[in-house]
């Protein structure tokens, strides 16, 4: 908990007023949130898009200005956490679910700045399952297309059911163990028709901050 809180307190110190702010999703970006919260309060001035309704609803309770997603162009800078970050600032995100949103923010984003602690850290994607967002309609079909790519995909279930995104899709969770090349492999994924995004995000990072234990922080650009 602390290694995440200091790097999310890290990240946020990035911000600037006037900005507008993308705020990411999950437990990270939750402590990035509180922090933000309390700049705010402090005078800082600032407009916010949120990646999930929990995080927005999270936003608002806190007294963080949110602006319509219709009335922004361009977002200065994003803080977001995730689930796998390699040597080459690649991840796999989605592992609350919000991925679809999250690469919808990341790539407005003039910054991405990603959150985590060391835990996170691999040397090689894959270990993590790659949450893939499908559309319910005829997901056998879609699920059997992603096992041709090499992975064994698993829908996700919420009380039995299958888990619901924010936009009403649903999530198969892929095992590749280990993924030789995140970039070709997030292309091929999106070209099936069932697939409407995944959690590799390629090239997007613009800076990854790892918190650690003792209090200490490091950040990778
Ligand atoms: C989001 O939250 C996701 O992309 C990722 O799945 C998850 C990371 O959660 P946490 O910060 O709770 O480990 O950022």
């Amino acid at each position: 908990m602390h290694a995440k809180k200091i790097a999310a307190e890290k990240a946020v110190e990035w911000i600037q007023d006037g900005m507008t702010v993308g705020l990411g999703t999950g437990s990270t970006a939750y402590w990035a949130i509180q922090s933000i919260a309390a700049r705010v309060k402090d005078g800082l001035s600032i407009r916010a898009v949120a990646s999930s309704t929990s995080s927005e609803d999270l936003a608002r309770e806190l007294g963080i200005p949110l602006v319509p997603f219709a009335d922004v162009e361009t977002i200065d800078m994003t803080i977001d956490g995730a689930d796998e970050v390699d040597d080459q600032l690649s991840l796999i995100k989605g592992g609350g679910g919000a991925l679809l949103r999250e690469k919808i923010l990341a790539a407005s984003s003039r910054r991405l700045i990603i959150i985590v602690d060391a835990s996170k850290r691999v040397k090689q994607l894959g270990r993590f399952p790659l949450p893939v967002e499908i559309v319910p309609f005829a997901a056998n079909l879609t699920l059997a297309q992603i096992k041709a790519l090499g992975c064994l995909p698993e829908l996700r279930l919420k009380d039995g059911q299958p888990f619901v995104t924010d936009n009403g899709n649903w999530i198969a969770d892929c095992r590749f163990r280990t993924i030789e090349e995140p970039g070709s492999l997030e292309t091929q994924l999106n070209l099936i028709p069932g697939v409407v995004e995944n959690g590799l995000f390629v090239h997007r990072a613009s800076s990854v901050i790892v918190g650690y234990e003792d209090g200490t922080v490091q950040t990778f650009t």
